[in-house]
């Protein structure tokens, strides 16, 4: 799909005053609608993807649109509710889109049973595409803050959040760990969208992003991040481990164990990700069917996605949206508020901006320096050997 093909239209709605809390309902063949309107509102965007924070390709940076998070953050009916913020992030090209507007297909109809959709339904929403070219880049947020009362009573502001897929071939190592850091600093879940498995650089650079994050924090808390979810696409051993969450987690169990005979390095790993969140876990989502994966023509209906994937999908979607598993966003321990939310991400991204972290090494940047490393002490120890023999000879010549 196109950018720009189906969802960006802005309509006026003219400037009604204190209308009332409205319903938005989502459905196949138009957006059926009746949005809550501030005071304030004259202009409101139809529901769309905001990009926050834009990738500048050219000098590496990224810069965040104040007054775009602003003019969603501040809305009057959701700025002072706690606020749940889930994000996706991973490689490039794994359906971390693809996922987020299934997710959004359960805000908009969580009261029912079918909410994953008609059969023939294109799936729209955050921009998703096949190739192999990346499609998402920097940071965006669903303009439509979802408002869910949980269980107890007590009202939340939902936001969903997609992220620039990591490792493309345009991006540095920092600027892949500036949008993994800015995603886990500023969610309550944490997506960790793998395919296939869970490979030793999967955690390696699971570590490598999360520290780069915990770096900016000001104060170290003990544990700074809250839910991550490890989301492993395509699992092909449902006969070791089963699809699903159960499965899910016992195969996360095995491969985060530390244990004694462990060499050190596989075992700070381990040991940095358990420190970094508060809970963990990990779910087996199948391979949606080679229509998915490899006909340019697929526009995300049902009707071409495997069984299997869509009852994964089913499980799946409530365990992270349902109004009894939201997660509220902490800092320190202290829920924060859309409003706070704002605030943090204004902090968070000048630090990113300015010189005061030390970049983080790629692996071939780190290898260079053990190989310089290496030619350094090889050459200090001949340096010291021709010296002590020099010394050897000439001591013997004088005794
Ligand atoms: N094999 C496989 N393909 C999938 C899955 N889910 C979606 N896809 C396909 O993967 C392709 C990329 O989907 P996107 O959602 O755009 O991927 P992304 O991770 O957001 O990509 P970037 O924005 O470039 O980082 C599309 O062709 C989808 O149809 C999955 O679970 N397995
Ligand atoms: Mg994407």
């Amino acid at each position: 799909m196109a950018e720009g093909d189906s969802l960006r239209y802005r309509t006026r709605f003219g400037s009604k005053k204190n209308q009332e809390m409205n319903h938005v309902g989502y459905s196949d063949e138009n957006y059926v609608e009746e949005i809550q309107l501030n005071s304030d509102t004259e202009v409101m965007e139809k529901p769309c993807p905001v990009q926050i924070v834009l990738a500048h390709e050219d000098d590496h940076n990224f810069e965040l649109d104040e007054k775009a998070l602003e003019s969603i953050l501040m809305q009057e009916h959701i700025r002072d509710l706690n606020v749940v913020v889930l994000s996706v992030a991973g490689a490039f090209r794994k359906g971390k889109s693809f996922l987020l507007d299934f997710m959004l297909r359960f805000m908009y109809s969580q009261s029912s049973s079918s909410w994953i959709g008609g059969d023939l339904e294109p799936l729209t929403g955050f921009t998703w595409r096949g190739g192999c070219e990346r499609e998402t880049t920097g940071i965006q947020i669903w303009n439509e803050v979802f408002v869910v009362q949980k269980p107890n009573g007590s009202k939340v502001a939902v936001i969903l959040m997609d992220t620039q897929g990591a490792f493309d071939s345009q991006s540095t190592i920092k600027d892949c760990a500036t949008v993994f850091a800015l995603s886990t600093m500023t969610s309550s879940v944490q997506v960790y969208n793998l395919s296939q498995n869970i490979q030793e650089d999967d955690l390696q650079h699971l570590q490598l992003f999360t520290e780069y994050g915990r770096l900016a924090m000001e104060e170290i808390y003990r544990k700074p991040f809250q839910t991550l979810m490890f989301l492993i696409r395509d699992w092909s051993y449902p006969y070791e481990h089963s699809y699903g969450l159960e499965g899910g987690n016992q195969f996360l169990e095995k491969r985060l164990q530390v244990k004694q005979n462990q060499h050190e390095e596989l075992q700070n790993v381990r040991k940095h990700i358990h420190s970094c969140f508060t809970n963990i876990s990990c779910f087996l989502l199948p391979h949606p069917g080679l229509k998915v994966a490899t006909n340019p023509y697929f526009d995300g209906r049902l009707a071409e996605i495997d069984d299997e994937f869509k009852k994964q999908l089913r499980e799946l979607v409530p365990l992270l949206l349902a109004p009894e598993n939201l997660v509220v966003k902490e800092i320190g321990g202290s829920k924060m508020t859309c409003r706070d939310l704002l605030e943090y991400f204004k902090a968070y991204i000048k630090i990113y901006q300015g010189e005061e972290l030390p970049h983080p090494k790629s692996m071939l940047q780190a290898t260079a320096e053990a190989n310089n490393m290496a030619a350094v002490a090889g050459a200090k120890d001949t340096y010291s050997k021709g010296m002590e023999q020099v010394c050897f000879v000439s001591e013997r010549d004088y005794v």
